[in-house]
């Protein structure tokens, strides 16, 4: 455990007070030509997420969705890729599928959604991370709110917020199976959390997350700003989300699985840098360091 400060402009988990401080960086950096209208760029810039329906056909999700079962029997026992639940053992997330399974790396380098993401970031990009997560019918778990970047910053050195998640939904996401919930407008501000980052805390922040969570207070004023919004859809949407966006879900009671796919990309232009944290870096198959 190391406390780390200097002049970041997003520390965060230094011990000191939390704080909630305006971002500095623009949301959308290209002015240029892309899949989105002028309009849904404007959308994605105020509010901080886009959802666009349809995107992908039955038959290209249906593809997916069969890779997404036959996954987990690919990797053994003590892949750090799976993450399963501390209770159940059951599957939450696979990590890397763009490196390890040919159809997601397809997906990975799908023109609707890499044209979306460079038209954002206003740059060429590559894929920081990718994940399923799975929330099985029933027994799918919930994830706290928290800003992805607030862990990219500090965990693996991601100096800007000149990224987005692309999360392609695989099942219908309805109220009832804990689909995402993002706090409009709160990319806009950046939340300093508490504490201090633990030594290898990815072991356990993958599976509950207990440091990088903003306080109630923040989180309140962000919804009275903003509103809670759920991101709802037919499989094949995807959902188009800043990295700073302010997001969570709940766990899966209902009988209707709930399985989604993500695609990070990240600006050429804000390569990873040492976590912020003054920590080594977490392993690549949450961060990659290497460009392809
Ligand atoms: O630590 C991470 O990188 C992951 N954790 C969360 C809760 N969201 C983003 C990311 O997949
Ligand atoms: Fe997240």
């Amino acid at each position: 455990m190391k406390a780390f400060d200097g002049d970041d402009p997003y520390a965060s988990r230094t011990g000191s007070e939390t704080a909630m401080i305006e971002r500095i960086d623009p949301v959308v950096w290209g002015s240029g030509e892309g899949p989105l209208s002028r309009d849904e760029l404007e959308q994605f810039q105020s509010d901080g997420f886009i959802v666009k329906e349809g995107l992908f056909s039955e038959p290209e999700v249906s593809k997916m969705l069969d890779e997404l079962e036959r996954l987990p029997s690919a990797y053994d026992e003590s892949a750090e890729e799976v993450v399963t639940e501390p209770d159940t053992g059951i599957v939450r997330s696979i990590f890397r599928v763009h490196r390890t399974s040919p159809l997601f790396e397809e997906l990975s380098k799908d023109p609707r959604l890499v044209g979306t993401a460079e038209q954002i970031v206003g740059s060429d990009v590559y894929i920081h991370q990718s994940r399923i997560n799975y929330k099985r019918a029933f027994d799918g778990r919930a994830f706290p709110w928290h800003s992805d970047f607030e862990t990219w910053h500090v965990e693996d050195g991601l100096p800007r917020m000149r990224t987005l998640s692309a999360s392609v939904l695989l099942t219908e996401n309805v109220p009832v199976n804990g689909p995402l919930m993002l706090i409009r407008g709160s990319h806009k501000f950046y939340v300093r959390c508490p504490g201090l980052t633990p030594d290898e805390h990815y072991k356990e922040s993958l599976r509950e997350q207990r440091y990088g969570v903003p306080p109630k207070e923040a989180l309140t004023q962000l919804a009275e700003w903003g509103e809670v919004v759920q991101a709802l859809g037919p499989p094949g949407s995807v959902l188009f989300f800043d990295c700073n966006t302010m997001h969570g879900s709940t766990g899966n009671m209902s009988p209707y699985a709930r399985h989604n796919v993500f695609l990070v990309f990240n600006s050429t232009q804000n390569r990873l840098q040492s976590p912020f944290c003054g920590l080594p870096p977490r392993p690549e198959f949450l961060a990659e360091r290497d460009i392809v």
